[in-house]
Formats: C-alpha cells, sequence, structure tokens
C-alpha cells in the first residue's frame, strides 16, 4: 500500500507511535510517506520506503496565528495526488482529521477518492477535543473518516460518551519494539546514578498538569523517608519549574535528578526499578509500557485505559487519581522486598510481550485492508 500518515513530529505519545507504525509498515514493504511541519523526532533510519514531505506555513503580517490546518489540508491534496497515496492515516484529531476530511472533499471535485483514517491517541477527546471551541469539528471529522481507531476501550468509551457519534471505532492499543525497549547491562550508568545502591524510581513525560508529577514527587518523598532512593525525572515540559520548586520545598533536591528530554530512554529505564505515572487522564499509557518492556513494575492511577495495561498485583499496583499515600505505600511494599520486586519485575515484562509491535501492527494493516475494501463497494 501507499500510505499517508500525519502526526505531530514532536516527542509526544502520538507522533512516536504514528513513526514507529510508519516505519514497521515501511519495513513490511508498504510505502509510507510522513506528512507534517518537522521532521519526526523517532523518523532517524532510512529504510528506502518512508518519504517525508514538510508542510510550510507562510507567515503574511495579517496572521496572528498562521493557518497551519489550511497549509496542511493543501499539502495533503498535493501528496496524495502527485505520489498516488492509497489512504491517509491521521494520528491525534486535531486538527489532523479535519484537515484530511477537507483534502478528501476538495479531491473528490476531482474525481480522486482517498480515505482517511483517524486514530484518536486520548487529549484530543478527553482534554481539548471536548472543549467547545473544538468540539463540532472534531465530532463532524469523526463521523466523516472511514475509519476510526481508538488506543484503548477507555478512549473509545469516552469518545461515545463526550460526543453523539454511533460510528463504529476499532480499538488498536499502542505497542512496543522489544528489540528496542528490553532490560541491557548499563551498570556503569547505574552505579554512576545510585552509588550505594539506592532504589531508582523514575518518571518519564511531558511535563503537563495532567500528568501529576508533583504526586510522584510527594510518593517519591515517601518512599525516602523509608529507604536510599533516588527518583528520576525525564522529559521536559511547562510543568517543571514547578516541580523544582517543589523538590526544593520538600528537600528533595539532592534526590531528585531532571534528566530532561533524552532519546536513549531505555538505556534509562534499564538500571530503574520502579515506574511512576499518577496522571489525571491518560488513554494508554505509553511511557508506561515502555517501562513495563524494560522490566520496571508500575505504580500508577486508574485512570483512563492504565488499567488495559498495567494489572493491579501482578504487573504493579493501581490507586485512585491523587491518593498519594497509597501510591506510597504500594511503592514501598514493592521496593522494600527483592524477592518480590523480581517477580513484578518480570510480571510486567512479560505483561509488556503482549503488546509486541509484530503483533500490533498487522492489525493496522488489515483494518486498513478492511477501510478500502468498504471503500472501494461503496464507490
Ligand atoms: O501523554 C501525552 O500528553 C501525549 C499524548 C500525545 O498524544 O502525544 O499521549 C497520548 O497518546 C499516547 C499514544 O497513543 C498515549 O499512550 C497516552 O496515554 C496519551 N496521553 C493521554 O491520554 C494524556
Amino acid at each position: 500500500m501507499n500510505i499517508g500518515i500525519v502526526c505531530y513530529p514532536t516527542y509526544g505519545g502520538s507522533g512516536v507511535v504514528a513513526t514507529e507504525l510508519g516505519k514497521a509498515l515501511a519495513l513490511r514493504g508498504h510505502k509510507v510517506h510522513f506528512i507534517t511541519y518537522k521532521q519526526p523526532a523517532r523518523l532517524d533510519t532510512f529504510t528506502g520506503n518512508t518519504f517525508y514531505h514538510e508542510v510550510y506555513v507562510s507567515n503574511y503580517p495579517l496572521f496572528d496565528f498562521p493557518p497551519y490546518e489550511t497549509a496542511l489540508t493543501s499539502h495533503l491534496v498535493d501528496v496524495v495526488k502527485f505520489e498516488k497515496l492509497d489512504l491517509l492515516h491521521v494520528h491525534y484529531a486535531i486538527p489532523h482529521a479535519s484537515a484530511a476530511i477537507m483534502a478528501k472533499q476538495i479531491l473528490a471535485m476531482e474525481g480522486i477518492y482517498i480515505p482517511v483514517i483517524t486514530t484518536l491517541h486520548g487529549t484530543d477527546i478527553t482534554l481539548v477535543g471536548k472543549d467547545a471551541s473544538f468540539g463540532p469539528v472534531v465530532c463532524y471529522s469523526i463521523h466523516m473518516s472511514d475509519g476510526v481507531t481508538a488506543v484503548s476501550q477507555s478512549l473509545k468509551d469516552d469518545t461515545y460518551s463526550f460526543f453523539k457519534i454511533k460510528r463504529d471505532i476499532e480499538v488498536i492499543p499502542n505497542f512496543i519494539d522489544l528489540d528496542r525497549f528490553s532490560k541491557k547491562d548499563h551498570s556503569h550508568f547505574k552505579k554512576a546514578i545510585a552509588p550505594n545502591g539506592e532504589k531508582l524510581l523514575v518518571h518519564t513525560s511531558n511535563f503537563r498538569k495532567v500528568k501529576r508529577i508533583d504526586d510522584a514527587v510527594k510518593v517519591f518523598a515517601e518512599v525516602y523517608k523509608k529507604m536510599p532512593a533516588k527518583l528520576l525525572l525525564m522529559g521536559d515540559g511547562p510543568e517543571r519549574i514547578h516541580i523544582e520548586m517543589l523538590c526544593r520545598e520538600l528537600g528533595l533536591y539532592d534526590a531528585v535528578t531532571f534528566l530532561g528530554k533524552q532519546n536513549q530512554v531505555q538505556e534509562i529505564l534499564s538500571v530503574c526499578d520502579l515506574f511512576l505515572m499518577p496522571s489525571e487522564t491518560e488513554s494508554f499509557g505509553l511511557a508506561a509500557l515502555e517501562a513495563m518492556a524494560c522490566e520496571l513494575p508500575v505504580i500508577s492511577s486508574n485512570a483512563g485505559g492504565i488499567p488495559e495495561l498495567n494489572i493491579d498485583g501482578e504487573t504493579g499496583f493501581l490507586c485512585n487519581v491523587g491518593d498519594v499515600q497509597g501510591m506510597a505505600e504500594k511503592a514501598i511494599y514493592l521496593l522494600e522486598d527483592e524477592s518480590r520486586l523480581l517477580q513484578f519485575k518480570a510480571n510486567a515484562k512479560k505483561r509488556a510481550a503482549q503488546f509486541d509491535i509484530n503483533q500490533i501492527v498487522p492489525h493496522y494493516e488489515a483494518y486498513y485492508q478492511t477501510v478500502l475494501n468498504k471503500s472501494q463497494s461503496s464507490k
């Protein structure tokens, strides 16, 4: 197939999923065209089957807000026509789904038919999507897409409850490349960061409020009272300054290391003992899956789709959003008993294997084929 993928090129989970999916499809013999405003962060290998089309938005002085959606739509029309794409797969509804639907309508006037598949990732529904300033457009684009997927059952349910939508939504979960994400020996790094055998807790995110990183720090504070431990915070974003202040207030500054944005996430996860994900909402929790593949149990909230990944009492523990005390107790329970911790680590790795990229990508291929067949028969 000749596939166009539209995504955010930054470090966010939806961009990672879209890029890794595109790369995997290219390895399976498809031609994959990425259409976005910057080279996707993970599009770092040359496969011969992947192509990158940059969307340029001209910045006329009249524009307080350069119209990216319009530029993207025009670029989609151009790429679909000249690269003879079979389908467009857009990740994150805003503004990718509406841009693709408009491109589809423009192309239809020229007799060119292009099916559009929209993948919902989470905040495009649960936070921004249901906001009145975007809601009607998100709802319309979901209706008009030829296929819609959601990354968890929870996100599918949220979509039905936030919007008046009756159409089918296919659940295809996030996936993981187990060759890249597996525990590797980085004992030199472990010695440098935890020279006295401290337990290492870790959190990675884009440092948005929805991640409740303050809860992660407070959970760590309780653990730190009981045993030698350190907290690694990976990623960056608007909450970082508040989190730094909180660490100072709690007298934890020397025990917490801010690592910033990292490309080799798996190397850091490999030396850690426990992953913290106290999110307010989380459609799936790709960061937790990456951690589990590196043999880390997860202490998380029970928000959104996290319970579809993290199994309470087996791969970690789930607590209500904001239940810092409960999360701290469970973290201590795991960390204070080495054999228990080892068992949970093994369980986490086994669970992660159920989301192996090699098993999930064929679901997308099959779904593409179903949508193409349906579109062909309704032409
Ligand atoms: O987590 C974020 O804030 C980034 C966001 C994104 O779209 O880039 O992630 C969402 O999509 C990921 C990939 O499907 C999911 O694993 C994350 O759970 C989801 N984030 C939220 O729902 C908050």
